[in-house]
């Protein structure tokens, strides 16, 4: 994995970050995030057992369960050598955690973050986040105190894996999950694992399959796409519930199946890195061609008038000594002082409005071989779209003249990167995870196959710039 997330490192020091520089465009993410330990976020209805999840596959009553509405914020767990616990001030004001952000939330917010530190094995490779429950959107409004679907947000948004859980009672009817849904998860839904729990609680098929109907109902209402995510039909064992009349042998290989899948994240987490990057490239090559492009075309328009200014003049000056005529020099030198003025404040100002405007025309110009293949055009349009108005705010803002048109070389250099390298890197992570090296990072050959239960696999508490070997904070632009 190490090696992996190395050359991840490299392509963003090596190739993108100097363009990303020179054309302003965001700035990459910064070794600290791109370091950040692989995060699962847990969340589902209030009762859904998300904590007593937590509590079964780290082997420890880590969090409190119960039937009424028993967590009211987020409590980030994650590994330590010895338990402690820190509260979300301690936790939201540590640069060395990246949860610096969710001070934006308010001190509300603030005042409901937690971080556990548990020895757990698994903590080892992957940082679990609990959430409070969903509830009944009116009851929501009054109760939160914060941006509950704008926390959802930026937990999920930084999170490899998101699972939603479900309970029989409440197979997906609340409005706050629905809510969530549409403005918390909206296109991450390729990180997204559905789980159906406490399936022991079923004692007929007939019960199981009318909550299972009523949950794909209720999904299909939320997720914009054409086949169904897999449901993960499951349960917890646990000693003082009355037991299903159901055979569990399936709904027990589904949580063998769910807990491989926490197993697998720090591969995911790569996965969505490579995924990153390969976005990341695209949108900055659109960028820096388009703008450098009319760039360009502003210098030939410049080009063009000098030409003629000096042509004109010069031809009108040489008439004049030809024909003796030097009284009228001084008039022609204020005449092409006139005309320097005239195309430097109003002539170029205007072609420089124009060809900012006609953004859209030199993208298409330029594109118009790739435009040409369906799904690619598909592709690149939405990513022009998105990233479009930033970049004519960029050239209205920082004055197109100040652009170079985009070096071949650099071109060439991130098309190979997006075309070739990553490609390449994400099989050969692919063989790695087939081959059994990626989930339990042993691939490190310094590592021994087993865990040491003291030191934790990822820089869990180790964020931002200030792992030693960096460069210092890039300026953010957009
Ligand atoms: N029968 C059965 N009961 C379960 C299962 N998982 C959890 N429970 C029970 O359901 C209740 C709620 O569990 P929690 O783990 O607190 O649920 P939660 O999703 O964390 O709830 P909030 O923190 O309120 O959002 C508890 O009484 C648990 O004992 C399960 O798989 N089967
Ligand atoms: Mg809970």
């Amino acid at each position: 994995m190490e090696m992996f997330a190395n050359r991840i490192r490299g392509y963003y020091e090596d190739i993108l970050d100097p363009l990303a520089k020179e054309f302003l465009f965001r700035r990459p993410p910064t070794v600290g995030e791109l370091r950040r330990p692989p995060q699962v976020l847990l969340l589902g209805n209030h009762s859904s057992g998300k904590s007593t999840f937590v509590n079964h596959i780290l082997g420890d009553a880590v969090q409190s369960t119960g039937v009424a509405p028993t967590d009211d914020g987020f409590t980030i767990i994650t590994y330590g050598a010895t338990a402690t616990e820190r509260d979300g001030a301690a936790v939201v004001s540590n640069p060395d955690l990246p949860y610096e952000g969710l001070r934006h939330f308010g001190d509300q917010l603030v005042s409901h973050v937690r971080l556990k530190l548990r020895p757990a094995e698994l903590l080892q490779t992957v940082t679990l986040i609990d959430s409070p429950g969903m509830i009944d959107e009116a009851k929501a409004e009054h109760g939160r105190g914060f941006d509950f679907p704008g926390v959802v947000r930026w937990f999920a948004e930084r999170a490899d894996l998101v699972m939603i859980f479900f309970d029989p009672d409440k197979p997906g009817t609340t409005g706050e999950t629905l809510q969530v849904f549409r403005e918390s998860l909206a296109g991450i839904d390729h990180k997204m694992l559905i789980v159906l729990n406490k399936v022991d609680q079923f004692q007929s098929l007939h019960d199981f399959a009318r909550a299972y109907g009523a949950l794909c109902w209720n999904l299909g209402k939320v997720i914009p796409r054409k086949d169904l995510p897999m449901i993960y039909n499951t349960f917890v064992p646990l000693a003082d519930k009355p037991k299903s009349r159901l055979p569990m042998e399936d709904f027990e290989k589904a949580r063998n199946d769910l807990i491989g899948e926490l197993r697998r994240v720090p591969t995911r987490r790569m996965d969505n890195q490579i995924t990153q990057i390969q976005a990341y490239a695209e949108r900055l090559r659109l960028h820096a061609m388009v703008i450098g492009e009319a760039a360009n075309r502003l210098r030939s328009v410049r080009a063009r008038w000098a030409g003629f200014a000096i042509l004109l003049f010069g031809g009108l000056s040489a008439a004049a000594v030809g024909t003796g005529m030097l009284v009228a020099l001084p008039g022609i030198a204020v005449a092409a002082v006139l005309a320097v003025v005239f195309i430097g404040y109003l002539i170029l100002p205007r072609a420089r409005k124009r060809l900012i405007a006609r953004f859209d025309q030199i993208f298409e110009t330029l594109h118009d071989r790739e435009l040409l293949l369906r799904d690619r055009a598909e592709d690149l349009r939405m990513m022009w779209e998105e990233i479009s108005s930033r970049t004519r705010e960029i050239a209205e803002k920082r004055g197109l003249q100040s652009f170079e048109k985009m070096r071949w070389h650099d071109r060439e250099q991130l098309e190979e990167l997006t075309d070739k390298l990553l490609p390449q890197l994400r099989s050969e992570l692919y063989h790695a995870m087939r081959d059994g090296d990626a989930p339990a990072t042993a691939s490190e050959p310094d590592r021994p196959a087993t865990p040491p239960t003291s030191e934790p696999r990822h820089p869990v508490l180790v964020e931002g710039d200030r792992v030693s070997n960096q460069k210092p904070k890039r300026k953010t632009f957009f």
